[in-house]
């Protein structure tokens, strides 16, 4: 499945790196960003998930919310999860950076990981000098009502603790992402679409600074043609497989 410069690479790696986006989590049953699922309602996902529909209906974004709550609320890690959580136990130094919101790799076992775009299971206040505007807070209700929640500190606004189209992402996770993509000797890009910067550019950015840089995704992507090894395989089969073939389960 794997060439065997890919697996020896990874072998003898002191230091890994894996980006992963919403195509590792579809066979958990997670609807990508992209496809199909991309649609709710009669709106596009990625116009909702911005701070100007939030501003001008907070109700309706937050109803969007809770429809990915819903969906994601039983669904478990899969193969792919777990085989990125067991190789970190396998490496020297390992940093998980995920575009998704959805947890799963937390819930696979994840250590070291770097939530780029925030967690679909916390909230934080939209009042700037609320005590829960700077720390976010966990909130598992399914679904959260009622709508729109409301600060029980301030009476604030609250958003979910998610980075929206448009937005910042937090300057220490950004940072601590890119210190580990420049330091790594060999990077793994998974289920992403490599659509949205900054999360985009790490492939490419590991890729100059010498590391050896493997893409697994079912279809090729703009990042195929720049990685030392681009395999066109779901990630639950090709994950568990790369474990396998590299540190011998
Ligand atoms: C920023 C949280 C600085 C929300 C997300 C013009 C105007 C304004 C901004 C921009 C602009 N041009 C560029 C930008 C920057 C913008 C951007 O990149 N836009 C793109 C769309 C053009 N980026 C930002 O705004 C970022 N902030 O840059 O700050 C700035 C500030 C202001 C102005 C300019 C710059 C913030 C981006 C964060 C957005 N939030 N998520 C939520 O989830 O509700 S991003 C969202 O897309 C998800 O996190 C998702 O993960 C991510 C990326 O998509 P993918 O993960 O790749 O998922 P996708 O569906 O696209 O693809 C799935 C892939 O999986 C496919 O390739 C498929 O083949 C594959 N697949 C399918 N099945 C499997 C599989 N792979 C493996 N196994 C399988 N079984």
């Amino acid at each position: 499945m794997f060439s065997p410069n890919t697996i020896t690479a990874l072998r003898s790696a002191r230091s890994v790196v894996v980006l992963t986006g919403a195509g590792v989590s579809a066979e958990s049953g997670v609807p990508t960003f992209r496809g199909a699922g991309g649609l709710w309602r009669t709106y596009q996902a990625t116009s909702l998930a911005t701070p100007e529909a939030f501003a001008r209906d907070p109700k309706l974004v937050w109803e969007f919310y809770n429809y990915r709550r819903e969906v994601l609320a039983p669904l478990e890690p899969n193969p792919g999860h777990y085989a990125i959580a067991a190789m970190e136990a396998r490496v020297p130094e390992f940093t998980l950076v995920t575009q998704n919101i959805d947890n799963l790799h937390r819930i696979a076992g994840a250590k070291n990981l770097v939530e780029l775009h925030g967690n679909i299971w916390r909230v934080r206040c939209t009042n700037s000098v609320c005590e829960h505007s700077a720390n976010a807070q966990e909130n598992r209700d399914v679904p959260v009502s009622p709508l729109p929640p409301r600060c029980d500190a301030c009476d604030g606004l609250l958003r979910p603790h998610i980075v929206w189209f448009g937005e910042m992402l937090d300057p220490d996770v950004i940072r601590s992402a890119l210190k580990a993509t420049q330091a790594c000797d060999f990077f793994i890009v998974a289920g992403t679409s490599a659509a949205v910067q900054p999360a985009a550019g790490m492939p490419l950015l590991a890729r100059q600074e010498g590391a050896y840089v493997l893409e697994i995704n079912p279809e090729r992507t703009d990042l195929s043609e720049a990685m030392n090894e681009s395999l066109q395989e779901t990630s639950g089969v090709a994950l568990p497989h790369l474990f396998e073939a590299a540190f011998g389960g």
